[in-house]
């Protein structure tokens, strides 16, 4: 089934970025959900983990120029 990962975002400083990063997780393979907050730097993705691995949603936004890590 779907999983739901947690990542920190770092580098988001507007709305325009926080937009950015929304619409690259959401055009990634095997996510079908995703809520990015400023206030919080963080984001929540849902994914299938038999498509994408948490790793790859970390490389997918380090690669648009923001630092991404995972949560716990
Ligand atoms: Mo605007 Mo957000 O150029 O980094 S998209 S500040």
């Amino acid at each position: 089934g779907m999983l739901v990962g947690q990542f920190t975002i770092g580098g988001m400083t507007c709305a325009a970025c926080v937009s950015s990063v929304d619409g690259i997780l959401r055009d990634l393979p095997g996510v079908c959900r995703a809520v990015v907050a400023l206030a919080t730097s963080l984001g929540e993705v849902e994914y299938d983990p038999t498509v994408i691995s948490k790793d790859d949603i970390v490389n997918a936004i380090e690669d648009a120029g923001f630092e991404a890590s995972l949560v716990q």
